[in-house]
């Protein structure tokens, strides 16, 4: 597909009316360039309606994952080679160990329903059908293992800024690995390795997004969804995807090229954990304390109740 067709779809993933004149607008391109790559996106099966005075709109379901939408958001994208799309599967983090060593660059598996879905330590993450976005990125870095460690803080500033972009909601970054809305948990991710000789090969990272409302995650507590948190506002799951990717894709080559320190103002300002009482669960230890800060080598900094600091670089961290 074109550059140009891409941006058109792109911006009418959106599903709201555009003006031809907008489009060009936008995108520094002729009207007729518009109207001609509105034509072939046509021709090629996009369902795109043209109204007098309001313009073009995609129709697509906006509760549902489009496969052909998706694949488009992925083919423009330059750091991802690969789609891998499944209706329902096991794990998207178990299929991407399994499929890794069948092709080269960076895979994407995406699924809405998994059957055993795995959070960190093998606890479970709760997937059930058509209310989740689930997916593993296989990604190729070439980096030290010591480089990795601040890999979580670029793809939590991905994430928390594609929810707050795609629907003005104010979600959070809950160090290390969950993104929360009004202190309930909307999306954990996980990442895992695969390094020899203290290089990192394959980085698999695996994100699952609560979408839509289900009795499973009404169950848990500590839960939320996007559609939940937006109450009546209208949500397009194939836009958020899109502007998903294009976080990914920006921070994971912030993430390959500069150092924390480059994003760490922002990510200050979406971090949900400093302020307040923390209970934090280490490998070694449990701490009650406070984060003063993070450092540069991604290291959370805190305070416990009698005034010894501690750096902790994973945790459970209770709020
Ligand atoms: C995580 O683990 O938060 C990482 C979750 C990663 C899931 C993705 S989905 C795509 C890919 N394929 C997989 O199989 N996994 C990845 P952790 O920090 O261990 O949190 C797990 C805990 O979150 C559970 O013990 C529950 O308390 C809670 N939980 C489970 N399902 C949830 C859900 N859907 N929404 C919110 N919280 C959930």
């Amino acid at each position: 597909m074109s550059k140009t067709k891409m941006e058109v779809l792109s911006l009418l993933m959106e599903g709201k009316y555009l003006s031809g004149t907008k489009i060009a607008e936008q995108l520094s391109v002729s009207r007729t360039a518009v109207w001609k790559n509105i034509q072939q996106l046509k021709e090629s099966g996009y369902n795109i309606t043209a109204v007098t005075n309001k313009g073009y709109r995609l129709i697509a379901s906006s509760s549902r994952v489009n496969e052909s939408l998706l694949a488009a958001t992925i083919e423009k994208s330059e750091r991802l080679d690969q789609l891998i799309y499944k209706k329902t599967i096991d794990s998207t983090q178990n299929h991407a160990f399994r499929i890794l060593d069948q092709y080269d660059g960076n895979i994407v598996i995406v699924s809405e329903h998994q059957t055993d879905g795995r959070g960190r330590f093998k606890r479970e993450w709760l997937s059930p059908d058509e209310t989740g976005l689930y997916m593993s990125l296989v990604l190729r870095p070439n980096i030290s293992n010591q480089n990795m460690i601040v890999f979580n803080l670029f793809i939590s500033l991905a994430i928390s800024e594609a929810i707050r972009e795609s629907t003005g909601l104010k979600s959070g970054i809950k160090w290390p690995n969950d993104i929360f809305i009004n202190d309930k948990k909307v999306c954990g991710f996980l990442t895992e390795v695969i390094s020899t000789d203290n290089i990192v090969e394959t980085i698999v990272c695996g994100i699952g997004i609560n979408i839509n409302s289900s009795a499973v995650t009404e169950s848990l507590s500590t839960a939320t969804t996007i559609i939940d948190e937006l109450k009546d506002t209208e949500f397009n799951v194939n836009h958020f995807i899109d502007v998903l990717f294009k976080k990914i894709e920006y921070y994971y080559d912030k993430f390959l090229t500069e150092s924390f320190s480059s994003i760490k103002d922002k990510w200050l300002e979406q971090a949900i954990i400093f302020n307040r009482e923390l209970t934090i669960t280490t490998v070694k230890e449990k701490l009650r304390g406070k984060a003063l800060d993070i450092t540069d080598e991604g290291y959370l900094v805190i305070l416990d109740g009698d005034h010894n600091i501690h750096k902790v670089i994973s945790a459970d961290i209770e709020i």
